[in-house]
């Protein structure tokens, strides 16, 4: 059960359809591949997106810190030793997309070890979440159009539309859009990514008051403080914070605060060991949560279905776990499937998948 080695492997695949939000888009999945091999000849993997626009993170920075520094401290601990693994890591400041990886391909090698699944090992409430789908920033026409594919081809019917342009008619008109042409027959929910400042926010939020929405996220910056806890106070649907909130301490920050009301756990920011830090909190502290999407290929995103099938409260809410369709290819034997709305977890040990070597030396960027 020792760590012998970590591998960090970078890779790039194409999307069919890149994703555009407020800060920022994504045009190829640039993902670093981890493994965590042990002296059973187990392998566990997961994978890392640099998201530089949220963390500051690039896929040659995560090769680096994981070659330099993360693997160096974990050879030799047994995969039991988690905490320690954590807290070695945790020396190093910010990382969190290589930080998660690294922790989570741990996991995964524990459960081929154990012989049981990663979901059952973190909690085992449930083996699938219904399915929250991104909508990137098009126009109206073409928001709806990919809304009704989504729902015609997997059974979707949750979408969260990415808002935070300028004038705000132009995201509030795509609102309107969806709810006139779906009815009541989907959920809708708006993510900002900070584009709008509090006042845009609340101005846009009253132009939308009719359209039944479940959520609002990070409609403005968590720094304009003062404005936001403004912001949280008047509106009447959880506010939930997502790149505000990248590690525990800045959850109890924004909630006790009041300058959020839910929150977004990203495997793919905290890990498993670290979302079930955020998750607890978020339980005691009494505030919803939704499984969040970094904009994951299939590997990160059977890594959130784990997580979040694994407890009640992760597993209320649509999970965002689908965005990966709108990937060109990926790395897995079996690709994960939706159907009827639902993603159920990959069956099997440790995370349930497997990659692709094919596929893998297709894609990876460090030999040609
Ligand atoms: C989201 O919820 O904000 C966009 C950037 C990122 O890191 O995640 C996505 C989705
Ligand atoms: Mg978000």
């Amino acid at each position: 059960m020792k760590i012998t080695a970590v591998e960090a492997i970078p890779f790039a695949i194409p999307y069919s359809k890149p994703l555009k939000f407020a800060s920022g888009e994504v045009h190829t999945a640039e993902h670093v591949l981890v493994r965590v091999h042990t002296d059973d000849g187990v392998v566990g993997v997961a994978e890392a997106p640099p998201r530089p626009f949220t963390y500051g993170e690039t896929q040659a920075g995560i090769v680096a810190v994981i070659d330099q520094l993360f693997a160096p401290a974990l050879v030799g601990l047994a995969l039991t030793e988690r905490e320690v693994a954590h807290a070695r890591i945790a020396r190093t400041v910010g990382n969190p997309a290589a930080k998660s990886a690294v922790d989570m391909a741990i996991w995964d090698a524990l459960g081929r070890t154990l012989e049981v699944p990663v979901t059952s090992l973190l909690g085992g409430f449930t083996d699938r979440m219904q399915v929250s789908h991104m909508l990137g920033f098009a126009d109206p026409a073409a928001m709806v159009a990919e809304a009704e594919k989504m729902r015609d081809g997997y059974g979707i019917s949750v979408f969260k539309v990415k808002v935070g342009r300028h004038p705000v008619t132009l995201d509030t008109a795509v609102v309107r859009a969806l709810r006139d042409r779906f009815g009541d027959s989907i959920e809708l929910y708006i993510d900002a990514n900070r584009g709008w400042t509090a006042s845009e926010s609340l101005r846009a939020m009253r132009q939308m008051a009719d359209l039944d929405l479940l959520f609002a996220e990070e409609l403005c910056p968590a720094d304009d403080v003062m404005g936001r806890r403004w912001l949280v106070e008047r509106l009447d649907v959880p506010f939930i914070a997502d790149e505000s909130v990248s590690t525990p301490a800045d959850v109890t920050r924004e909630v006790l605060s009041r300058s959020a009301t839910a929150i977004s756990i990203k495997t793919a920011r905290t890990g498993f060991t670290t979302s079930q830090r955020v998750h607890h909190l978020a339980e005691g502290l009494g505030v919803e949560v939704v499984m969040g999407n970094q904009i994951d290929g299939q590997i990160g995103s059977a890594c959130a279905v784990a997580f979040g099938a694994a407890f009640p409260l992760t597993s209320r809410r649509a999970g965002e776990l689908s965005n990966f369709l709108d990937m060109s290819d990926d790395l897995l034997t079996e690709p994960l499937q939706i159907r009827d709305g639902l993603l159920r977890v990959p069956p099997g040990v440790g995370l349930g998948i497997t990659i692709d070597p094919d596929k893998l030396a297709r894609y990876r960027t460090d030999r040609h």
